[in-house]
């Protein structure tokens, strides 16, 4: 280190200790790591959605006070290892079996809450059976479901959720709908089915929306607690790496593509439609 950075190094010490000292106060902290959020580094790559809402879970429980009472359900994806980071009680399943699981631990211990966590490829691709047997059969789960329109772990190929003329390994020119279907609202389907009794679409792109997907997965839970159904909270999200953009630019590219396609908003609440 050289000298000139030694002492702004003992400055900026100096000035924190000194001046500052009586600012750092518990009752003027605004933003503190959730509890439930293990003190580990994530692998997700920078600006990834996945991250953000392992946060808003982790804060929700904690906010809920429900640690030791929560058992999660995590699927084969980027999301493959979200146990390392929830300090809770997590499975892992095969992928696409997250929410046949979670059904499974649901129904020894009714009182616990139970979440799966799935990605697009999981959920809504080779999960496509359970997930709809499991709404349909009205598990009191909540399923949050992150939508990025890709498979992000196994290197960006095309999802049943990639968007019509979006370019995936698989789909190198863009999806074709004649040849590869169109992009699958499994959100919408799920609505359809008397079994679920919550279900939204929320994103975690902006700040506002990171709040209303808190309150999103929030709901989840506390619905869940009342029985009368599944939960679904889908989430859209980026994938910055296999999207080959920075974060803002999947986030922008997020709001002016998939939003548009992926309308945000409750779909299916217990008091009706919205
Ligand atoms: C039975 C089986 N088939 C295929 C795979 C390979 N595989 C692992 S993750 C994945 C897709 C993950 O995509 P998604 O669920 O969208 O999660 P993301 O990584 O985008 O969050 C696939 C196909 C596997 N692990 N097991
Ligand atoms: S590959 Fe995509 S989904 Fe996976 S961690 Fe990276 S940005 Fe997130
Ligand atoms: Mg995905």
């Amino acid at each position: 280190m050289n000298e000139k950075a030694l002492i702004d190094d003992e400055h900026f010490e100096h000035t924190l200790r000194s001046e500052h000292t009586e600012i750092i106060s518990p009752e003027n902290i605004v933003y503190e790591k959730p509890g439930t959020l293990l003190d580990v580094d994530m692998h997700y790559c920078p600006g990834c959605g996945h991250g953000v809402v392992h946060r808003l879970l982790a804060e929700v429980i904690d906010e809920m006070e429900i640690q030791s009472e929560v058992i999660g359900v995590a699927p084969v994806g980027c999301s493959v290892l979200a146990y390392n980071y929830l300090n809770i009680d997590m499975s892992e399943a095969a992928h696409g079996r997250a929410s046949a699981a979670a059904t499974g631990i649901k129904r020894v211990l009714p009182e616990k809450y139970v979440f799966s966590y799935q990605g697009d490829g999981d959920l809504a691709a080779i999960g496509t059976g359970e997930t709809i047997h499991t709404c349909n059969r009205g598990e009191n789960i909540l399923i949050i479901f992150i939508n990025n329109g890709i498979y992000g772990m196994t290197g960006g190929q095309m999802a049943p959720t990639t968007l019509e003329g979006m370019k995936s390994t698989t789909s190198p020119f863009g999806r074709n709908v004649s040849t590869m279907g169109a992009p699958l609202k499994i959100t919408e389907l799920v609505a359809q089915l008397p079994g679920t009794q919550y279900v939204t679409r929320q994103s975690v792109h902006k700040p506002g929306n990171v709040r209303k997907a808190k309150k999103a997965i929030q709901k989840g839970f506390e619905l869940q607690k009342q029985g009368g159904g599944t939960c679904f909270v889908e989430i859209v999200s980026n994938c910055p790496s296999n999207w080959k953009m920075t974060p803002i630019e999947s986030n922008h590219w997020l709001e002016d593509n998939m939003l548009p396609f992926y309308p945000l908003g409750d779909i299916k609440t217990p008091n009706g439609r919205k």
